[in-house]
């Protein structure tokens, strides 16, 4: 008997759409008012089964329905980005709130209120696309204006300075961040040999390892980033006057970023994090927003500085040169294609518009040419610009013809100008166009470095001194862990004296921390380093975060028996200050709180640990506290949120579960927050506003 007619179109009707026939191999045949076609458009009887000469033989080379849809398979991926791989994007606006005509002739910057499209994409830098988002790493914060004088593509960092100084180290730094080469791994970090070999022989790379080992590195939320356009750009007005310019970003609901042992408990627990994030607050309607702000200064300004403005290793401290703010971006649509938008996006900083101009900062100067580049190599022709991410919104047109993969339909029989054949075809715009800001270009041919450049050490000791004690303690933790994980001691040795350079005592903090038995002497510097600036408390995360709970996560312990008045009241307080409210219970199904009211559960214990949220609440039930005891994810949950100094809320019932933990509700601990008493859920919320509880740091971890 055979199977079933595969060629047979006339199916049995559908009872209601989506529902359809069982075949007799018992698969399920759905039908839709949407008929299943190949790629010729040609209808599909049968997406079930493949062609086969009788029941039990084999398939038949014939069969075009399931060479096409193998083939096409097989063909899938696209090569990754060399770096930057892993990303996340969305789309939105800008918003300009103020004209900078005075500035720039650029068109998106010229009216109050004017909105330009966008397309934003963050990513981390050394891991491949199917890594986690939480390793240690810089983050990439690219955005492409759609604006109406063609795109313009800012693509920057979450840091304001980069590890080299000049573009053509940049494939060794990359080689050696990334996997070694002989072995494959490690995969998204930079604990290993050759990154430290390659940095510590590196002494201009110094002021951003300290960045890189800061917080900064391992963000709560890409929505929390600050992001840095790094290069001085150049602004050029109506009468071709140039002003220098380097953007910031800055998230409107602030800076903030998770803990080492967190990030490393969430890249298990939730690999996309940072990803699932992005998406769920925007899908939510919780759009992620940030205000763009320029540093403007002229050429004799600059001349003044005590660095090179050409030098990426270098930022301007905002005391120097305030922000101005321009405008605000706010991200409120997803991708719907995870491929054809946030995969197929192709940045480039040569992506500029009129108006706008480059510096002739080495290092800029060499992305210039590099990510056209690689587009071709990773995107496959040189028509990427048709993909929709990638076209502009404004018109577009030109001479350029034919290649791979091309969708344009030029009609007409000339591709070239002049000409009079076709007068009414494209033509240059002497008076619009983009012309490039006229400066002089002059020297002798020279691989030097200017030596301007020199100073490698004085801004690191100016970042790390402007840190909190919790932060200049993590960047020691992060140094004592990468370094600890180098297996070379000579490494580690020449990676500590090149610290000595920054600060005799971060480099004394760190050689105790890895047991090295004494500080090796300074690494030889370029220059004897300059007198310091004041601390910038601009630099630091902690000094300027604000107290707020916008957006944020609370989560919620409740078990059988747990007091519903108590939770819906807590809810209620969290939501008020616009952060979510998420129960977590022994089981996915949810709890009968005291009320025989039915509660459901966002996770299950074990899918929901403390990492997840911002603050934590146990609203458990005696009974419910003495099994949570026996369960080692529920005293995880507890242990983690006070290790990671969380602010913990508490019923007089969950003390069990909180000394199973290890943890003596102590007076001074501002975090541990009872209940139980009148106004607990306005206590809760207070303390957990002011985010985490750096005092009791020392306490649960060693400060090297
Ligand atoms: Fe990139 N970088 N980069 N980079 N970069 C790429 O282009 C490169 C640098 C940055 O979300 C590549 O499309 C060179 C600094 C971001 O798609 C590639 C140098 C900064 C992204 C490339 C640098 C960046 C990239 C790989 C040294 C911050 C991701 C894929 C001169 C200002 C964009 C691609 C996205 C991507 C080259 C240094 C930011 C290979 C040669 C400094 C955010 O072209």
């Amino acid at each position: 008997m055979p199977n079933k007619p595969t060629t047979n179109g006339n199916k049995k009707a559908p009872t209601h759409d989506g529902a359809g026939d069982t075949g007799s191999g018992g698969e399920l045949h759905q039908t839709s008012a949407t008929p299943l076609t190949t790629d010729q458009g040609i209808p599909i009887s049968d997406d079930q089964n493949s062609l086969r000469a009788g029941l039990r033989g084999p398939t038949l080379l014939e069969d075009f329905v399931l060479r096409e849809k193998i083939t096409h398979f097989d063909h899938e991926r696209i090569p990754e980005r060399i770096v930057h791989a892993r990303g996340s994007g969305a789309h939105g606006y800008f918003e300009l709130d103020a004209s900078m005509a005075k500035y720039t002739t650029a068109d998106f910057l010229q009216k109050k209120g004017t909105r330009t499209p966008v397309f934003a994409r963050f990513s981390t830098v050394a891991g491949g696309s199917g890594s986690v988002d939480l390793p240690r790493d810089v983050r990439g914060f690219a955005v492409k204006f759609y604006t109406q004088q063609g795109n313009f593509d800012l693509v920057g960092n979450n840091i304001p300075v980069f590890f080299i100084q000049d573009a053509i180290k940049f494939p060794d730094l990359i080689h050696a961040a990334k996997m070694e080469p002989d072995r494959g791994f490690p995969q998204a970090g930079t604990a290993h040999d050759t990154f430290w070999d390659f940095i510590s022989l590196m002494p201009e790379s110094t002021h951003m390892i300290m960045w890189a080992m800061s917080d900064r590195a391992i963000p709560r939320s890409l929505r929390m980033m600050e992001g840095f356009g790094i290069h001085t750009f150049r602004l050029v007005d109506a009468h071709g006057k140039a002003t220098f310019v380097k953007f910031h970003w800055r998230p409107t609901i602030g800076s903030q970023s998770v803990l080492w042992d967190e990030a490393v408990k969430i890249s298990g627990a939730d690999p996309d994090f940072h990803r699932r994030d992005l998406h769920d607050a925007i899908a939510a309607g919780r759009f992620p927003e940030w205000e763009l702000s320029f540093q403007l200064f002229t050429d004799e300004q600059a001349a003044t500085f005590d660095f090179d403005v050409l030098d990426s290793t270098k930022l301007i401290p905002e005391e120097l040169v305030p922000l101005t703010r321009v405008g605000r971006m706010v991200l409120d649509r997803n991708p719907d294609n995870f491929f054809a938008e946030t995969e197929q996006v192709a940045f480039c900083p040569a992506n500029i518009v009129p108006g706008i101009d480059f510096s002739d900062d080495p290092l800029l100067q060499g992305r210039l040419f590099s990510y056209l580049d690689t587009q071709l190599s990773r995107l496959g022709s040189p028509n990427f610009h048709e993909l929709p991410i990638n076209a502009p919104k404004c018109p577009m047109h030109n001479f350029q013809r034919d290649g791979h993969m091309r969708t344009t339909v030029a009609k007409g029989r000339v591709a070239y100008e002049p000409s009079t054949l076709e007068a009414k075809g494209p033509r240059e715009l002497p008076a619009t166009g983009y012309r490039t800001f006229k400066r002089d270009v002059s020297g002798p041919p020279v691989r030097e470095r200017s030596p301007s450049f020199a100073d490698h050490f004085s801004q690191a000791t100016l970042f790390f001194r402007s840190q909190t004690e919790p932060e200049q303690n993590h960047i020691v933790a992060a140094l004592v862990f990468e370094l600890g994980k180098v297996e070379t001691l000579e490494i580690r040795t020449r990676m500590v004296s090149q610290l000595v350079n920054v600060d005799a005592k971060l480099a004394r903090r760190v050689a105790d921390g890895l047991g090295m038995p004494e500080v090796p002497p300074a690494a030889p510097a370029a220059m004897a380093p300059k007198k310091l600036a004041e601390p910038s408390p601009a630099l630091s995360l902690i000094a300027k975060a604000r107290a707020t709970l916008e957006t944020r996560v609370v989560g919620c312990l409740v078990t059988d028996g747990a007091d519903a008045g108590l939770v819906d009241q807590l809810r209620k307080a969290v939501e008020a200050e616009g952060a979510r409210f998420k129960i977590v219970a022994p089981k996915a199904g949810g709890v009968s709180l005291a009320s025989d009211r039915k509660l459901a559960a966002d996770f299950a214990i074990a899918g929901g640990p403390s990492v997840f949220f911002d603050a934590v609440v146990l609203a458990v039930s005696t009974k419910g506290a003495a099994e949570l005891a026996r369960e080692s994810a529920a005293i995880d949950f507890v242990r983690d949120a006070f290790g990671h100094l969380k602010v913990i809320g508490y019923t007089a019932a969950a003390r069990p579960l909180l000394a199973k933990a290890g943890i003596e509700v102590a007076e001074a601990d501002r975090g541990l927050v009872a209940l139980d008493g009148p106004r607990g859920d306005a206590a809760f919320v207070s303390e957990a506003k002011k985010g985490r509880v750096w005092e009791r740091e020392p306490g649960v971890r060693t400060v090297y």
